[in-house]
């Protein structure tokens, strides 16, 4: 499928680019699961994330630095961005 890492890898010899990412889900989407994963760090005793981590990866001649923001403090976040004006939202 297009539009992985694997397609925008630099060319051999060049030198490693730097990405920032975020990673944004409900609670027990995967978030936490799929940046260990990418770290190759074990997965088998992973727990809700408090807050957020912050981690660097290198995979595929990228550095990758990875936000992983606990679903529990984005629904805050987005209770208290969105409450003043929303009547309703929908997230797909
Ligand atoms: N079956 C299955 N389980 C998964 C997969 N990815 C994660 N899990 C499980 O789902 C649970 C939650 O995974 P986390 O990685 O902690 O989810 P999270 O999105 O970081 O959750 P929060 O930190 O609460 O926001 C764990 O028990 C994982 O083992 C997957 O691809 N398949
Ligand atoms: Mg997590």
């Amino acid at each position: 499928m297009p539009g992985g890492l694997q397609d925008a890898a630099p060319l051999k010899g060049s030198v490693e680019q730097e990405l920032r990412i975020v990673l944004l889900g409900l609670d027990n989407a995967g978030k936490t699961t799929l940046l260990k994963c990418l770290a190759s760090e074990e997965v088998s005793t992973i727990t809700p994330t408090q807050g957020f981590n912050i981690k660097s990866v290198h995979s595929h001649g990228f550095k990758l630095n990875v936000w992983d923001i606990g679903g529990q403090l984005l629904a805050v976040l987005l209770e208290q961005l969105l409450s003043p004006v929303e009547q309703c939202l929908l997230a797909i």
